[in-house]
């Protein structure tokens, strides 16, 4: 008899090895699907319900460590669906089984598109995002496209190059970056999405904080807002992204972009923008957007120091499991800077190694200023995921 190791991390490499033995391919891709080991933290955790918790634990064959005010539990999806149904010794309390129950079956979700106010985006692929900055001062291509002709000829080579997805914006969010007034961010970006959505034949998203951009650039032709505040700036936003049905990437920065800096302290960087983007999601949802018009994006460089970004991106896991399509915009930032020692304009091989790291960890969408540098890299990611 010989010993092999099947990739453990990788669904596929046991469903794969099930199947080529003679299994049914569904029911092989169900047992390992269900053989995966996920470790859930579940935080604040109240004092009554730790012990029925243990208990219960015990009783699904799901390891469980506690500590004040937290649980931890790990095992397979399977055992741990069936601690979300209860029905062991000492029952668990019912608030616990239906918050465990959502998580687990919005984790089982994998969206392959993202509705827009427009269409449907299909995701079974990388999807590139290719960036228009229409400011004088944006860190890395600032001046470039400020010119609506110079934003249009962009764009198309932007197509040409595989993008599949144009983001405007008209506001540098640069640490210490103070924006545009609400005017100025006007006169930037609704003209140029305007003559992008009437001659690139792209679906053009606008970034912005501000409702009255958002809503300007919608009419203009926009189907998509990414809102680098997580709709947390301008309390008018959720109801405009609910009303006219837009997509939108909901990001995890914190404070503002002039002072975020000062808020990159983290003890456990991952969890921590997880959490803070499901209260973000969850606040959307509850305001009456739609499931799957939400992508959310852990907002690399904002509020994080280098550590803290190649630590979200490594356990991105924390935000997929959230059942969104994610987006990372990893795009020459300062981190990737801190790694190579190159300066900005030379950041394109980490850009195109961030993004392949991302993809590995279950990102979809890839805010990029270079798309066809960074679209040859994630083609080879998607051979090897889709192989
Ligand atoms: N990063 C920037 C701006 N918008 N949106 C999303 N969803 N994710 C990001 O990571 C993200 C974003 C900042 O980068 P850039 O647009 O290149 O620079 P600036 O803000 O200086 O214009």
């Amino acid at each position: 008899m010989r010993v092999t190791a099947l990739a453990g991390e990788v669904p596929a490499a046991l469903a794969g090895a099930l199947a080529a033995r003679g299994l049914d391919p569904v029911r092989a891709e169900a047992l390992a699907a269900g053989g995966a080991q996920v470790a859930l933290l579940l935080e604040p955790l109240d004092e009554a319900d730790a012990m029925p918790l243990v208990r219960e634990a015990a009783a699904a064959g799901v390891d469980c460590h506690t500590g004040e005010g937290w649980a931890v539990v790990v095992g397979t999806l399977a055992r741990l669906g069936g601690l979300a149904r209860g029905g062991g010794p000492s029952r668990m309390p019912e608030r616990l089984s239906a918050v465990l129950g959502r998580f687990l079956s919005d984790r089982q979700e994998r969206p392959e598109a993202w509705r827009t106010a427009c269409r449907s985006i299909p995701l079974e692929r990388s999807c590139l995002v290719g960036i228009l900055n229409v400011t004088p001062d944006s860190f890395s291509d600032g001046g470039r496209h400020f010119a609506p002709g110079d934003a249009l000829a962009g764009a198309l080579a932007m197509r040409e190059a595989g993008a599949a997805i144009l983001d405007v914006g008209g506001e540098s969010t640069r640490p210490g970056a103070s924006g545009p007034d609400e005017a100025e961010e006007l006169r930037r970006v609704v003209p140029v999405v305007r003559a992008l959505a009437g001659e690139v034949g792209l679906p053009v998203s606008v970034d912005t904080r501000r409702s009255r951009v958002a809503q300007a650039a919608l009419a203009a032709g926009a189907e998509i807002v990414n809102d680098v505040s997580g709709l947390a700036h301008d309390a008018r936003m959720l109801d405009l992204v609910k009303d006219t049905g837009a997509g939108v990437v909901i990001m995890h920065m914190r404070g503002e972009p002039a002072t975020m800096d000062e808020h990159a302290t983290y003890a456990d960087v991952a969890t921590e923008v997880a959490t803070e983007l499901a209260e973000r999601r969850d606040r959307a949802l509850d305001a009456g957007i739609a499931r799957e018009a939400i992508v959310l994006d852990p907002g690399l460089g904002f509020a994080k120091r280098p550590e803290h970004n190649f630590a979200v991106l490594d356990r991105l896991a924390s935000v997929t499991a959230l059942g969104h399509p994610v987006m990372v915009g990893p795009s020459r930032k300062r981190f990737l800077g801190a790694a190579t020692g190159r300066p900005v304009d030379q950041r394109g091989a980490a850009t195109a190694a961030a993004c392949v790291a991302a993809r590995i960890r279950g990102a979809r969408l890839f805010r990029v200023h270079d798309v066809a540098a960074v679209r040859e890299a994630l083609m080879v990611a998607d051979a090897m995921l889709e192989a």
